[in-house]
């Protein structure tokens, strides 16, 4: 492991907070929150914990109703739990394990256990991280995939303001793709595909999602992006492109761009006419830009 996992520690007594951090301060990175509230805060700010050890007597929020806000929140569903309280009958383990918690410890702790137990959620976390990760990049460009860029879009859809915040997109094709495989092999045409992808990449803000869309085709969604601004950002990606030369290989791209109408409500209509764009540029002769 590269870095050291973090755990946010939840607890209102101050004693359990240092029993569980002394068995795990060594290994772990910790954030503590000595109540409800301040969970909540911590679990979406960076460091973003990959586990929550979490408490369930607490005042004003107690650790059940602090689960299933975490639970409900995309950007903490995904971070596990474990409960580690007093109450240990049956009945209240299983309702913390209903909730969505990976696991429960009764307390008082045995310093041994709770450290094998967590070192195994820990674990379990970077897996199921690494896989969401693969499902959700193309694995030669490390791009976003389709499938990420239409689950994505369709957020920004929902959330989009339509008198208020733009919201445009661009379509990439590389010109004569094919004749690229033909004459220099499947290899080199990969290779030109990533040193592409490269330069969508850089200079993007991080709300932007650059995707592959398919074989030798990219789309970059950009937000609080007007059709204008976004026409510039292509123009100036298009002329990247035709510069770089990878492997010594002169190669172009054609863009075809669009910005989201107030009557379309999906994300295939903006697509589709910045399909219809590309396909003008192919017609007006490829390596430009068309709105
Ligand atoms: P146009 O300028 O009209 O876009 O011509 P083109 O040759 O780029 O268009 P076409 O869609 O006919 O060809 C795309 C080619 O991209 C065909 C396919 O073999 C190639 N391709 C698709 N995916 C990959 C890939 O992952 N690696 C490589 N090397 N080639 C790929
Ligand atoms: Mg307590
Ligand atoms: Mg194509
Ligand atoms: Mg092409």
């Amino acid at each position: 492991m590269a870095e050291k996992a973090t755990i946010l520690l939840v607890d209102d007594t101050r004693t359990n907070i240092q029993l569980l951090a002394g068995c795990l301060k060594h290994q772990y990175r910790l954030k503590i929150a000595m109540n409800g509230q301040r969970c909540l805060e911590l679990a979406q700010n960076p460091p973003f914990p990959d586990l929550i050890l979490l408490d369930v007597i607490m005042p004003e929020m107690d650790g059940y109703e602090v689960c299933r806000q975490l639970k409900e929140n995309p950007n903490t569903k995904n971070i596990p739990i474990i409960f580690v309280t007093g109450r240990d009958s049956d009945e209240d383990e299983e309702f913390g394990l209903r909730l969505g918690a990976v696991d429960y410890i009764a307390k008082p702790i045995r310093p041994a256990i709770v450290t094998a137990r967590v070192s195994t959620q820990i674990k379990l976390k970077y897996q199921s991280d690494e896989l969401r990760n693969m499902a959700l990049h193309d694995q030669l460009t490390q791009l976003y995939n389709r499938h990420f860029l239409i689950e994505s879009a369709a957020n920004k859809l929902a959330h989009v303001d339509r008198h208020g915040n733009p919201l445009s997109l661009l379509m990439i094709d590389i010109d004569f793709f094919k004749h690229i495989n033909d004459q220099f092999g499947h290899h080199a045409g990969d290779q030109v595909l990533k040193a592409i992808a490269e330069i969508l990449k850089t200079g993007n803000r991080k709300e932007d999602v650059v995707a592959r869309f398919g074989g030798e085709e990219f789309v970059v969604l950009l937000e609080h992006c007007s059709l204008h601004s976004a026409v510039e950002k292509a123009e100036i990606l298009r002329a990247e492109i035709e510069a770089l030369e990878p492997m010594g290989i002169t190669v172009t791209a054609s863009f075809g761009v669009a910005q989201l109408m107030k009557h379309e409500q999906t994300f295939v209509e903006l697509l589709t006419r910045a399909d219809a764009a590309v396909y003008r540029a192919k017609e007006l002769g490829r390596n430009r830009v068309v709105a």
